[in-house]
């Protein structure tokens, strides 16, 4: 039972603890300052000169991101997930419902996961991801075919005639798309008749993930160094047959600004166009550095969908130099708004997913250590600063 004592202790504790720290919108430092510096729960500390500092919101931000995005005009806004993370029976769950209209599948559905042994195909992993969606409503973005990374030892080490590994790409895209494509076209059925969205193919694939170097030239990996550009194509057909209702995307990074990479890229898309082979989008990953958005991204996107493609922003992310600070999460606020801005002025980028939400399972930290930070959402779940940037860039 609470006594008067304890009640009257707790009281006190808060009272002083309150008065240790700036209101939100109060001072929190500046030359000559000697308040508290640091801000009121919900607020963080930033510099507006070297004599002014005040306690800003960490989050104004009320409506769903996924809502923004549909409100400007676009498809959805999305995170990539895996099971692991959204039965972790935590927050994650939750705010993942609340927020987000669509779901790519992180790692469960490429090679080495979905056929491990040739010829054995698992989907367990990708299937969780799609019955998620086809509960809630969320749109899926199949990720991917063919990739140089996450294959398996028997492809990647493998030695194939070009016979050999035609037909193992073919049988591979094949299966993987048409193992969905039933269950996504039932989903898009629900939405159209929920949402009444005027469009049925919201079904992406990321069919052809990462093809190039950063110099422009084609990355060298068992499918280039045994089919050179044909695998391209190949896969593409495979995947088209399999669902031809869904739209076949290539995906890679560093295309998000002018260089031999996107010049490459524009260069495949319209080689493809040219023969005929199905191809509708292009995916603009946008891992970034904070501080470092191409001033180009919007251009990048036009000229994409100049050659009749879609684009979509596909792995969006923004790191910085650990530890975060006020200034940093504020320019990350800035960054995430120049990218949704980009977007946004485009009709034909038809959405954005970020590459996870929380910081708790961003790939970042373990590739780039020291790095980090780089989600919307903190590693507690509260919202970022960049929140706000992300529904500012779609106002
Ligand atoms: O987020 C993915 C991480 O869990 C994997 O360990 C990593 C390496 O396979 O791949 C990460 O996702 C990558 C994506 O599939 C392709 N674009 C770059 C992403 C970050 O590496």
């Amino acid at each position: 039972m609470l006594t008067f004592s304890t009640c009257f202790v707790s009281l006190l504790a808060f009272v002083l603890i309150s008065a240790a720290q700036a209101p939100i919108y109060g001072q929190c430092g500046g030359i000559g300052f000697t308040g508290p510096t640091t801000c009121a729960v919900g607020s963080v500390c930033v510099k507006n000169n070297d004599y002014f500092s005040n306690c800003d919101p960490l989050s104004t931000a009320t409506t769903p991101v996924n809502a923004a995005a549909q409100a400007a005009g676009k498809l959805y806004f999305g995170t990539a997930t895996d099971s692991s993370e959204f039965t972790n029976g935590d927050r994650y769950y939750p705010i993942f419902l609340t927020e987000f209209g669509q779901i790519t599948p992180e790692n469960s559905m490429n090679w080495n996961a979905t056929e491990p042994e040739q010829g054995v195909f698992t989907f367990a992993g990708g299937d969780a991801v799609v019955a998620l969606a086809q509960k809630y409503l969320q749109l899926i973005r199949g990720y991917s075919c063919v990739w140089y990374n996450q294959i398996p030892e028997w492809l990647a080490n493998g030695t194939f005639t070009v016979a050999e590994l035609t037909e193992i790409i073919q049988t591979h895209c094949g299966t993987l798309v048409g193992h969905y494509e039933g269950q996504i076209c039932i989903f898009q059925a629900f939405q159209v008749l929920f949402h009444s969205l005027t469009f049925f193919d919201t079904d992406s694939w990321d069919v052809i993930n990462e093809p190039f170097n950063d110099d422009g030239t084609w990355r060298s990996d068992v499918f280039y160094n045994t089919l050179d550009t044909s695998f391209v194509p190949i896969a593409l057909e495979a995947a088209s047959t399999a669902d031809p209702n869904a739209k076949l995307y290539i995906n890679d990074y560093n295309i998000e600004f002018a260089g031999p990479k996107a010049t490459a890229m524009m260069e495949l898309i319209q080689t493809l166009k040219a023969s005929g082979v199905p191809i509708h989008g292009v995916g603009l990953q946008c891992h970034f550095v904070l501080g470092q958005v191409p001033d180009d991204l919007q251009t990048i996107m036009e000229q994409f969908a100049a050659l009749g493609v879609e684009v979509a922003v596909t792995e969006l992310d923004i790191r910085m130099t650990l530890p975060a600070t006020n200034e940093l999460l504020i320019q990350q606020k800035a960054d995430y708004q120049s990218v949704i801005s980009a977007c946004n002025a485009v009709p034909d980028c038809v959405g954005v997913t970020i590459w996870d939400y929380t910081d708790k399972y961003s790939w970042i930290p373990s590739a780039f250590p020291g790095q980090g930070e780089a989600c919307p959402w903190d590693l507690n779940y509260n919202q970022k600063p960049a929140y706000d940037g992300i529904i500012a860039g779609f106002a």
